[in-house]
């Protein structure tokens, strides 16, 4: 196993978490949050989790150092394991010159807690530290990221190397593996281009975009796209980091997590198939087997595999430009050596409704109507991202929601590309997926593709503000976002 892929758990959780449910905050420059609930104090005694944000030299390739920022000095950041509902004791520490908003990813925290500059949440300062406490839920493949808006510098937001794996160990038996590894996907070098990055499987999107409709015609052409030099497993270029090490006839639970500020990716293992047992960290109501895996931005995929083909193996993206750069990992069977063998996978689409039941969802209480639409930068400016006609405005008044109320968001993809759509603090049912009915499927963030619908019904969980965007860094810089206020 590589370095990076092992539990970097050492010094770095304590074994007991503190029972404590007063939130304080302590820092050189104490957070402007004005809330009743915190109070300052200096921190006593270690805290379960501490995350030190601050800059990185990652080598990522043969004789290829990046500069960066990160956790804990390395890229990723270390996994952070945590129980399911107990309370845990949170250390942020920021060595950079900006405040930062640390976003845990997945979980049902208070507002205040989850990192996001709309949900009004802490921010660590510059050179600042808080402290708080989170109750961990739900269960499952979550993560850590930044929060903060990149706009046109690319040296900042999730183009870094902040993000690190969050595991919540559920409160009954996770199920039974030979081996558990933690794969994260990140691109690096990110740089502005006129070339429109396609998503997802180019013949696939002319043959929808014909069968759907061109986007209306605009005056301006297409605005800046993000392009990348190096793709990245774990932080490494596919061939530099150690492999991954396997037995013949172990079961591997691999949890795979696309790490990336704005690309949207497949994953394939030749001669093995990934039995898919969670998206986005919950159990899926049938668990498949298929050839390749797809993670939009902020998906998570837990897959095991049987290792019952020995030899040495690529493990990476499909797409060749992408995994001659970097975008895939070496699997190495025991007493087996050569060079790592890589097969192009089977053409099958992904398809979420693979692992739900094909089931008619209880009729919600409310359906809520969110149209995504595109207005053209045109050359050396950056396209504008609307729902329902307006970009976000955080002057805008906020569409309340109840808590305990049963809504079907409609989601509508009328633009050409694939968006990674999240909403914070909660967790959603996907019950349509491009016309297909489906239930039981618990996702926070789904992948909707150029001039699709996809329905998903959310009952929310917690009180407060609630952020919903496009996870895709320059989408969501750029207007994708609207924000919900949970009453
Ligand atoms: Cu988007």
């Amino acid at each position: 196993m590589s370095e990076s892929t092992e539990s970097t758990r050492r010094g770095f959780l304590s074994a007991a978490a503190i029972a404590s449910g007063v939130l304080c905050g302590s820092c050189n420059r104490s957070p402007n949050i004005g809330s009743r609930n915190v109070q300052q104090a200096n921190p006593i005694g270690p805290a379960d989790v501490t995350l030190r944000i601050g800059p990185v030299l990652a080598d990522i390739a043969k004789e290829h150092t990046i500069s960066t920022t990160g956790y804990n000095g390395s890229v990723p950041g270390p996994l952070i394991r945590l129980r399911e509902g107990v309370p845990t004791t949170v250390d942020l520490f920021n060595d950079t010159d900006t405040p930062e908003l640390v976003h845990w990813h997945g979980q049902i925290i208070p507002a205040l807690l989850d990192g996001a500059a709309e949900e009004k949440s802490l921010q660590v300062p510059a050179h600042g530290h808080i402290r708080y406490h989170l109750t961990p839920q739900p269960s499952g493949a979550r993560f850590v990221h930044t929060h903060v808006m990149s706009m046109a510098d690319l040296s900042r937001g999730t183009y870094t190397g902040q993000f690190a794996f969050v595991y919540i160990a559920p409160k009954n038996n996770p199920g039974s593996f030979d081996q558990e590894l933690f794969l994260a996907t990140h691109e690096f070098e990110a740089f502005l281009g006129a070339e429109e990055m396609e998503e997802g499987d180019e013949e696939d999107r002319d043959t929808e975009s014909k069968k759907k409709g061109v986007q209306p015609k605009q005056e301006k052409p297409n605005g800046w796209e993000i392009g990348y030099q190096r793709f990245t497993i774990n932080g490494k270029c596919l061939g530099y980091g150690e492999p991954i090490r396997v037995k013949e006839g172990q079961r591997v639970l691999f949890h795979f997590l696309n790490a990336s500020a704005t690309e949207n990716i497949q994953l394939a293992f030749p001669g093995h198939q990934f039995q898919v047992v969670a998206l986005d960290g919950n159990p899926v109501p049938q668990p498949q087997l298929v050839d390749e895996l797809e993670l939009g931005t902020a998906e998570r995929v837990s897959a095991i595999v049987d290792m019952k083909n020995p030899g040495v193996w690529v493990l990476g993206t499909p797409k060749d430009d992408d995994r001659n750069n970097g975008m895939g990992i070496v699997v190495e069977y025991a007493n087996r050596g050569g060079s790592p063998r890589w097969v192009k996978p089977p053409k099958k689409r992904w398809n979420y409704t693979l692992f739900g039941q094909s089931r008619t969802v209880q009729t919600p209480e409310e359906i809520i109507p969110l149209v995504f639409g595109k207005i053209n930068g045109g050359k050396g400016g950056f396209n504008r991202w609307t729902i329902n006609g307006a970009s976000f405005d955080e002057t805008a008044p906020l569409k309340t929601l109840q808590k305990g109320r049963h809504y079907r968001l409609v989601l509508d993809n009328r633009t050409d590309d694939a968006h990674p759509i999240h909403l914070h603090r909660n967790s959603f049912e996907l019950t349509k997926v491009y016309g297909t009915l489906t239930g039981g499927i618990l996702k926070d963030v789904v992948l909707i593709k150029g001039f699709q619908q996809i329905e998903v019904d959310v009952t929310p969980a917690m009180d407060g503000l609630t952020l919903f965007h496009c996870h895709q860094q320059l989408h969501m810089d750029y207007g994708f976002k609207l924000l919900f206020n949970v009453v």
